[in-house]
């Protein structure tokens, strides 16, 4: 694969922690093998996640520059509304100041108890915000997308049959909405095709169920139907995003992805009477409506940055730096979820370390491995974050998949930091069976991932 070149040259620069590996095993040991016990500063590479974690452009930074802090009407919202009605098309534009709020407040306004929220696969904020309002969150994706090696050029895609099954079992009045997450952020980053959008929505039409995108990497999923759809290769990003949200009724939408912004997201619909009621909720938790939760300086960034993400160089690069990560892990058999996803990779634990059993967490043991190599942070995404007790019998259910994800920052990493990371994951890769498991001392009763504590069974 070429070698992709950063469509941007540097303008101010932050240093990279470097640590010995001495260091390393000590932070380790300190942190009780959880990588989010680890301070930033001690991180090398940071890849825990691409949200909230992009750097701004220039043009950005001179836009905070003349943000406008009145509490009500400010400049900034009416370039905001403005820009997310150009690309989004929907005629309600709430401002909120990131995505699990505009979740909440979609959710709190919709949802009655015992009601059915479809999706392909909910986030885990989206599902904890379609619970925590007494609504039961069902995932309709292609049984592809959970086969790690399976090829499929949009592993994201709705299975209608599940969606029609889930409909008819519920009943349509009890699903006050439908969901679709661009990319599919918990199936691998993978696309959702224009064709899926479409069939989804004309099977919604015949229920009269609302469909709603959680748009957090919508640009990413336009470049892969453009890149992927033959009848899309001539359209522009821009084009491509008005014809999927055209198929929808609103969104949710976290801007600390594809917004390029640290912090910022809204909620859109075209339902007048359901506004009205977001929007006094909005006014109860976020802030008046005009800022919803932001000073003007993040709204104004938040519109450009909007606008930049649409630029196919940017996206060209963007997607093409992660797809050069996974490709050069293919090539030295490093096993992956394929094809890689537009955000992150994600590192098949099962197979890497396959004498490493699911209650000795294998994927956590992988990403201790790459910070101690290299100073390398990803998350787990297996045993720890997911595996609990089966509440009628005690045993240990263990989930399917074990994996590392590498989520890449926007404009953050050169492409020589990306070769570094390819080469410290290539050195774990010889030296696999040397990695030993672990043991949990220590969990909390509810996500215990963030604060768990373990020892290594290596001594
Ligand atoms: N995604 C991620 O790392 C942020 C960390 S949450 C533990 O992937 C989707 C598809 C997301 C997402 C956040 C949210 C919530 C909604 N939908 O973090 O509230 O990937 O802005 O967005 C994270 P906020």
């Amino acid at each position: 694969m070429k070698f992709p070149m950063e469509p941007y040259r540097i303008k101010v620069v932050e240093s990279i922690p470097r640590t010995s590996r001495r260091e390393r095993r000590q932070i380790l040991e300190e942190a009780g093998y959880n990588l989010f016990s680890i301070p930033a500063g001690k991180v090398t590479i940071d890849l825990l996640t691409d949200s909230g974690t992009s750097a701004m452009s220039d043009n950005q930074w001179a836009g905070i520059m003349i943000g406008d802090e009145s509490y009500a009407g400010s400049k900034n919202y009416f370039h905001f509304e403005k820009t997310v009605r150009e690309i989004f098309g929907y005629k309600y534009v709430v401002p909120t100041h990131q995505g699990r709020v505009a979740e909440n407040l979609l959710f709190s306004t919709t949802l009655k108890k015992g009601d059915v929220v479809p999706n392909n696969i909910h986030f885990d904020t989206t599902r904890a915000n379609v619970e925590h309002n007494n609504g039961k969150a069902v995932d309709c994706v292609i049984d592809d997308a959970l086969q790690p090696r399976a090829e499929h050029p949009f592993k994201g895609n709705m299975d209608l049959k599940k969606l029609e099954k889930v409909i008819r079992e519920a009943g349509a009045e009890n699903i006050p909405l439908c969901l679709m997450t661009i990319t599919n952020n918990s199936g691998g980053g993978q696309p959702v095709s224009m064709d899926n959008i479409k069939a989804t929505r004309k099977l919604l039409d015949q229920f009269n169920i609302p469909l709603y995108f959680d748009a957090c990497r919508f640009a990413e999923n336009c470049w892969f139907i453009k890149k992927r759809d033959p009848a899309y290769a001539g359209k522009d990003i821009l084009s491509i995003a008005r014809e999927i949200f055209s198929y929808g009724d609103g969104c949710t939408m976290s801007a600390k992805k594809d917004g390029l912004v640290n912090m910022g997201g809204f909620l859109c619909t075209n339902d007048h009477e359901l506004a009205e009621r977001i929007t006094n909720m909005l006014i109860l938790i976020e802030g008046f409506p005009t800022y919803g939760g932001l000073a003007g300086r993040d709204l104004e960034a938040m519109s450009l940055g909007l606008r930049e993400v649409l630029d196919e160089a940017y996206l060209d690069f963007r997607i093409g730096q992660v797809q050069y990560l996974g490709e050069s892990l293919i090539d030295v058999g490093v096993p992956i979820l394929t094809p890689p996803g537009g955000h992150a990779i994600y590192l098949d634990a099962k197979e890497f370390l396959p004498n490493i059993p699911p209650d000795e967490y294998p994927a956590q043991a992988l990403a201790c491995a790459l910070y101690e190599e290299g100073g390398i942070r990803g998350v787990e995404i297996g045993g720890l974050m997911f595996g609990h007790k089966d509440p009628v019998t005690g045993e240990d259910v263990w989930p399917e998949l074990e994996m590392v994800r590498l989520a890449v920052p926007r404009r953050v990493y050169t492409t020589s930091h990306i070769h570094y990371v390819a080469e410290i994951i290539r050195d774990v890769y010889e030296r696999r069976e040397s990695i030993h498991g672990l043991e949990l001392v220590y969990e909390a009763p509810v996500l215990r991932h963030f604060t768990a504590r373990l020892r290594a069974l290596n001594g």
